[in-house]
C-alpha cells in the first residue's frame, strides 16, 4: 500500500457528498492500493451533521481510509491536498435569479481557490461540482494563479452518462457497448450532447451511432433534449436534484483523470478553452479528451456540421455572459 494521500470534497454533509465519500474511501476512485486522509469541508451550521457522516465513514470500515478531518476552515481542508472534489455551492432559492446565485458562488469559489493556491499541493487535480460549475471552475483557477490552469476542470460526466444510457437504451445493447459520446460546452441546459462521432458494438462489428439508430430526428432533437432536461426530471419525480448518479459521475471524472483513458476512447470534461473548435479562450468549456499521465488533450479535428456548429456557439454565448457577470461581481 502506498503513502495516504489528502482528498478534500466540499459540500461534505450535503447529498452528492453522501455517495462521494464511500467510493472515495473503498477505493473506486484513486485505486485500491491508495490510502487516504479526507478533508471534508462544509459550513459553521453543519458541523452537527459533518460529524454524522465521520460516524458512518468510521462505521465503513474500510482499511484504505487513514484520517477524517471535519472542518469548516478552508485553511485546514485545503492543507497539502492531491484532489478537490468541489461540490459544496449555495444552491438556487426561490426567487433568485441566475445573477444572485452566480454572485454568492463567486464569492465561495474566489475564497476557495485562494486557499488551494495557499494550501494545496501544486499538483492538485480539482473538479468542480457544484453549479454553475464551469464558471466556478474558471474563478478558482483565477484565484489559484500558482497552480497551472489544467488542474481546474468542471464536471459533465453526469451528461456523458445519461447520454451514453440513453443511446443503449435506444439501440438495445448493455451501457459499455455504446463509446464517444459527447458533451460540449456548459453543464446547464444549453449544453451540446452530440452522438455524431459515437459508435456501438455488436455483434456484426463496431458501427457508428448514427447509422445504427437512423434517425436524424430523434438524434438532434428527442436525445438532446432529454438529456438537456434530464437533471429536471430527477427533481420532477424525487423532489431532489441528482445526487447518487452525480456522486458516481465525479467519482469516474476523478478516476479517468488519475488513471488516463482507454485507448480509442474519449470522455467529456469541462477545461480551461485553448480556442479548440473556434471556441473562446478562457472560458472553461465541456470537450472530449483523451487522458495519458493525470494530462488530458483535447480530441482534435472531430468533423462538426452546421447544426452542431450552431449548439455550439449558444453554448459558448452563455458561459462568456456568465464569466462577464462574474468579473462584474468581482470588481464591485
Ligand atoms: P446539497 O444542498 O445537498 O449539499 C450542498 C452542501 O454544500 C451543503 O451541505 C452546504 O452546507 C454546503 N456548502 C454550501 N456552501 C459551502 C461552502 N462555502 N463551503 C463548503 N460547503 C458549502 O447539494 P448537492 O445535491 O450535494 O449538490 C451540490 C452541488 O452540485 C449543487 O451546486 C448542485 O447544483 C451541483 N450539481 C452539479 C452537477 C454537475 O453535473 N456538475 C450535477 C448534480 C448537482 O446538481
Amino acid at each position: 500500500m502506498t503513502e495516504p494521500i489528502s482528498v478534500v470534497v466540499t459540500g461534505a454533509a450535503g447529498q452528492i457528498a453522501y455517495s462521494l465519500l464511500y467510493q472515495i474511501a473503498a477505493g473506486t476512485v484513486f485505486g485500491p492500493q491508495q490510502s487516504i486522509n479526507l478533508r471534508l469541508l462544509d459550513i459553521p451550521p453543519m458541523m452537527k451533521v459533518l460529524d454524522g457522516v465521520v460516524m458512518e465513514l468510521e462505521d465503513l470500515a474500510l482499511p484504505l481510509l487513514r484520517e477524517v478531518l471535519p472542518t469548516a476552515e478552508p485553511a485546514k481542508a485545503f492543507e497539502n491536498v492531491a484532489a478537490a472534489f468541489l461540490v459544496g455551492a449555495m444552491p438556487r432559492k426561490e426567487g433568485m435569479e441566475r445573477k444572485d446565485l452566480l454572485a454568492a458562488n463567486v464569492e465561495i469559489f474566489k475564497v476557495q481557490g485562494e486557499a488551494l493556491d495557499k494550501y494545496a499541493r501544486k499538483d492538485v487535480r480539482v473538479l468542480v461540482v457544484g453549479n454553475p460549475a464551469n464558471t466556478n471552475a474558471l474563478i478558482c483557477s483565477h484565484y489559484a494563479p500558482s497552480i497551472p490552469k489544467e488542474n481546474f476542470t468542471a464536471m459533465t460526466r453526469l451528461d456523458q452518462n445519461r447520454a451514453q444510457a440513453a443511446l443503449a437504451a435506444r439501440l438495445n445493447v448493455q451501457v459499455d457497448k455504446v463509446k464517444n459520446v459527447i458533451i460540449w460546452g456548459n453543464h446547464s441546459s444549453t449544453q451540446y450532447p452530440d452522438a455524431a462521432h459515437a459508435t456501438v458494438e455488436l455483434s456484426s462489428g463496431v458501427k457508428t451511432v448514427p447509422s445504427e439508430i437512423n434517425d436524424n430526428e430523434w438524434l438532434i432533437n428527442t436525445f438532446v433534449e432529454t438529456i438537456q432536461k434530464r437533471g429536471a426530471a430527477v427533481i420532477a419525480a424525487r423532489k431532489m436534484s441528482s445526487a447518487m448518479s452525480a456522486a458516481k459521475a465525479a467519482g469516474d471524472h476523478m478516476r479517468d483523470w488519475w488513471f488516463g483513458t482507454k485507448p480509442g476512447e474519449w470522455v467529456s470534461m469541462g477545461v480551461v478553452s485553448d480556442g479548440s473548435y473556434g471556441i473562446p479562450k478562457d472560458i472553461v468549456f465541456s470537450f472530449p479528451v483523451t487522458i495519458k499521465d493525470k494530462r488530458y488533450e483535447i480530441v482534435q479535428n472531430l468533423p462538426i456540421n452546421n447544426v452542431a456548429k450552431s449548439k455550439l456557439d449558444i453554448t459558448s454565448k452563455e458561459l462568456e455572459e456568465e464569466r462577464a457577470e462574474a468579473n462584474n461581481v468581482l470588481k464591485k
